[in-house]
């Protein structure tokens, strides 16, 4: 018998949703009633009559602390009215597999999701610690919704709990009922509860084998001048990679590395770029700098490299001595959409988007394919309206192709980035690219990537991440870099001719627009402020300044550099040769002032 206890509490400072999610210290998650009044306060958000009686999922990237939290996400979610709660085996579920079991499973049934994870952030006792809430599109909860989460924080004083439901054993596949008791409960909540533990890999496997042609993959990976490294970074990747790309594609075990998920990740920073997927990059010929490690030369590497951050939502991805940009990763998966039967079968792409600071790769794509393009703040919430649109009264733009520079890449086929879909594009634009060609003669990642820039211009295109400075200098550097904005408008302004005004920043570069940028939702009309800085220069190039909002401590500066290569001859040049004066006017005293303000003479990450 369920029996519902109400618990007093404090509203708790600081627990507002950040780029995606509530993100802090493991440490601070387990204090008193921290994880217990954001939960209380998602559950009071919601529309009370959607809530009572629903199926919501609960899972997690795995990281340490996940098991304890699903345990009190079930004690407070059955008090709250809630019929049934999926969790995947082990706690388990990927972002997108969570996406694809809200939108998919027993045809969309689910209400929502609670999704354990702090994503790339490293996982441990000492280390973070993430919880966000999806909504019933499978997608991360709007800002209307998460503000709304956070205004319940600030007043929240009663959560409500059936403490007497005992721990449920989330390792095995199964489904436990207990029934409510009448007498002390309310006559509104439904008869019974449930918690199914449910295959974690199961719903999103269906998803997936909808939108490629997984026969043909399985005969392209089995050529004998072909193989592939995928690296599962420990995190939640590693079971769904052994089952789909292992059992299901045939792709040898021995390929698939660091595939167990581990609750710290083995200690390592799950974040799959050219700094923290070290062991990948190195298997791969290349340097911490993407250039071609020539240590390494001679020596036999993978053809295809990839690997999955912490909740396998991010994807890096590689050929053999080859990085592929994220930015350029998405206008080539665009460019080579006949590849992918998803985007074929529905009469081809209709929309693309990418964030703000992602390249403008993609733009150029979408002009030739005639399609629209959208740019939209940082964080996947906002791309959700996008692929809504025709449910929301709006001009259908599905299929939708859409991806930020920071190595997340997705389709509408779920409402999160999707890691593993994107390693499956690859690897289906490569299968396209070699059909008919010769064992021997592979078309490589390096020749489609090199031919995509050959047709459509190359961006070169770099971020440097200072982590962890203190907020005080990140939110001074911010103001230098507003009151430049302001002063730039001005004169903008006052000149005659407003629309040929530039401003020298250096003898080769020329200001021509500069602004912060605010987004107007062109689905809902909801505004978004303040989404990062831009400096445009006059030949296109462009420089962008935001500060990070997934962090759990201090605060993360990103600087975005970018410039547009059109002659093919000049194309080959690496990227910190390419982008070297942007940078200098980027860090130095000529815009960003770094070193004054952030204390930091290089860079923490470069990507
Ligand atoms: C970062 C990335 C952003 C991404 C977000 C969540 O946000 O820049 O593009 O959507 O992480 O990714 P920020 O605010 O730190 O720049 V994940 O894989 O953490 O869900
Ligand atoms: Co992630």
């Amino acid at each position: 018998m369920l029996a519902v206890s109400e618990l007093a509490t404090v509203p708790i400072e600081g627990q507002k949703p950040g780029t995606s999610g509530l993100r802090k210290k493991t440490k601070i998650f387990q204090t008193g009633l921290y994880l217990h009044n954001f939960v209380q306060s998602v559950f009071d958000a919601l529309p009370q009559s959607e809530l009572v009686g629903s199926t919501i999922v609960v899972s997690g990237d795995g990281r340490y602390y996940t098991p304890e939290a699903i345990q009190l996400i079930i004690k407070i979610a059955a008090a709250n009215g809630v019929a049934r709660v999926w969790v995947g085996q082990r706690g388990l579920l990927s972002t997108p597999a969570v996406s694809a079991v809200i939108r998919e499973r027993e045809g969309g049934v689910a209400y929502g999701g609670i999704i354990l994870t702090a994503s790339h952030n490293p996982g441990g006792p000492e280390e973070d610690f993430g919880i966000k809430y999806n909504t019933g599109n499978g997608g991360p909860a709007p800002e209307s919704v998460t503000e709304a989460i956070f205004a319940h924080t600030k007043s929240v004083r009663l959560i409500k709990i059936c403490s007497n439901i005992p721990d449920v054993d989330i390792n095995v596949i199964g489904s436990h009922t207990w029934s409510r008791d009448a007498e002390s409960s309310s006559s509104s909540l439904p008869v019974t509860f449930t918690v199914e533990v449910i295959d974690a890999v199961k719903d999103y496997e269906a998803t997936l084998s909808r939108l490629f042609d997984f026969p043909k993959l399985k005969s392209f990976l089995s050529r004998s001048d072909f193989s592939i490294c995928y690296d599962g970074m420990n995190g939640v990747a590693g079971p769904y990679a052994r089952r789909i790309l292992g059992e299901t594609l045939g792709v040898p075990l021995s390929s698939l590395t660091n595939c167990d998920s581990k609750p710290d990740f083995g200690g390592k920073h799950p974040d799959p770029n050219l700094t923290y997927a070290h062991d990948l990059v190195e298997t791969m010929g290349l340097t911490r700098e993407g250039t071609v490690n020539a240590a390494r030369a001679g020596s036999s590497v993978p053809d295809f490299g990839a690997a999955q951050d912490g909740d396998a939502d991010r994807n890096m991805v590689l050929g053999g001595r080859f990085f592929v940009t994220p930015s350029d990763s998405v206008a080539i998966i665009a460019a080579n959409q006949a590849a992918i039967p998803f985007f074929v079968r529905a009469g081809g792409l209709k929309g693309v988007a990418r964030s703000m600071p992602t390249s403008c790769a993609l733009d150029r794509v979408a002009s030739k394919l005639g399609v629209r393009v959208f740019e939209v703040p940082t964080g996947w919430k906002f791309f959700g309206n996008l692929m809504d649109s025709k449910e929301l009264g709006k001009e259908d733009f599905n299929p939708f192709l859409c991806g930020e520079e920071s190595f997340g890449t997705g389709s509408d086929h779920v409402r999160e980035k999707d890691g593993l879909w994107a390693v499956l594009a690859w690897l289906s634009i490569l299968a396209h690219a070699n059909e008919g060609v010769e064992i021997g003669q592979l078309v490589s990642v390096e020749t489609v990537v090199k031919r995509h820039w050959a047709t459509y211009g190359r961006n070169f295109y770099c971020r440097y991440d200072y982590e962890n400075v203190a907020s005080q200098d990140a939110e001074e550097m911010m103001k230098h870099l507003g009151a430049r904005i302001s002063a730039f408008s001005t004169a903008k302004k006052a000149s005659a001719d407003q629309a040929e005004y530039t401003e020298a920043v250096s003898p080769a570069f020329s200001l021509s627009e500069c602004d912060e940028f605010r987004y107007v939702d062109p689905v809902d009309g909801s505004v978004s402020e303040k989404q990062g800085l831009r400096f445009v220069m006059k030949d296109g190039s462009r420089i962008v300044y935001r500060l990070s909002g997934t962090g759990s401590v201090g605060a993360t500066v990103r600087v975005y550099i970018e410039r547009y290569e059109p002659d093919a001859t000049q194309q080959d040049v690496n990227t910190a040769e390419a982008l070297r004066d942007l940078s200098v006017i980027a860090t130095g005293p000529l815009l960003g002032s770094i070193e004054k303000f952030l204390k930091r003479t290089e860079p923490t990450v470069i990507t």
